[in-house]
């Protein structure tokens, strides 16, 4: 193989296995009727939403964004020991007062039915799960109703458009953000690698024998000399 095709395939390779490990999904879903974990494609109209509890106040997400009228499957993994909840409030471009307690919230919902309400039990590593068709464009709050959460349990999911500046710190999206970035980051990283080893190979090999301290070697006979 010509060098210059075995530097670029060595590159690839590389980048090919940097994204292999990072596509690999932190919470693996085990809907065992449904295709395997990803986040949405445009075709597809399915969604995993893979949420993620602890004894931290604080929700941790894959996706920030699905489009209306898509089957959202959600996955809440509790990774703590605290029960929490995952309640998506149903109404566009709202969020709650940060002043709010657990009753104001419990008030709410009284009389505004959330999208889905996720008790989440007290067992690590146990997993919950919810099925919601996404609602109409807009940005929608999900909140943790248990008292003290809110406002740190808190996070925003935009439904045809991103949470964008509304996002919180622990809100949806971040982990993407984060992921993609560090992809980047690494491709870059090979890219660069691969080219500087591909030129210090190259300018090893195209050295002049005499150059490197020893004589040029005698070419090998090309044929077996012919018995007499
Ligand atoms: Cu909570």
């Amino acid at each position: 193989m010509p060098r210059p095709y075995a530097r670029a395939a060595a590159a690839l390779l590389i980048v090919a296995a940097v994204l292999g490990i990072a596509l690999v999904p932190s919470v693996a879903p085990t809907h065992s009727a449904l295709p395997a974990s990803g986040v949405r494609t445009a075709a597809s109209g399915v969604d995993f939403l893979n949420v993620s509890v602890s004894d931290q106040l604080a929700f941790t997400t894959n996706i920030g964004e699905v489009q209306p009228g898509d089957s959202v499957h959600v996955t809440v993994t509790q990774l703590g020991t605290i029960p929490h909840t995952f309640t998506l409030s149903p109404t566009a471009g709202y969020t709650f007062p940060t002043t709010d307690t657990a009753s104001d919230l419990t008030a709410y919902f009284s009389s505004h039915a959330p999208i889905v309400n996720i008790q989440v039990g007290a067992t690590t590593g146990a997993k919950f799960y919810a099925n919601f068709t996404a609602p109409a464009v807009g940005v929608y709050e999900y909140v943790c109703t248990e008292p003290g959460h809110f406002p740190s349990m808190s996070g925003l999911l935009g439904s045809g458009e991103a949470p964008g500046s509304l996002s919180t710190a622990n809100g949806p999206g971040a982990p993407v953000y984060i992921i993609s970035g560090t992809i980047v980051g690494l491709v870059i990283l090979a890219l660069v690698l691969g080219f500087v080893v591909g030129k210090r190979r190259g300018a090893a090999e195209e050295m002049p024998p005499e150059r490197l301290g020893y004589p040029e070697p005698t070419p090998a006979p090309t044929q077996p000399p012919k018995a007499p």
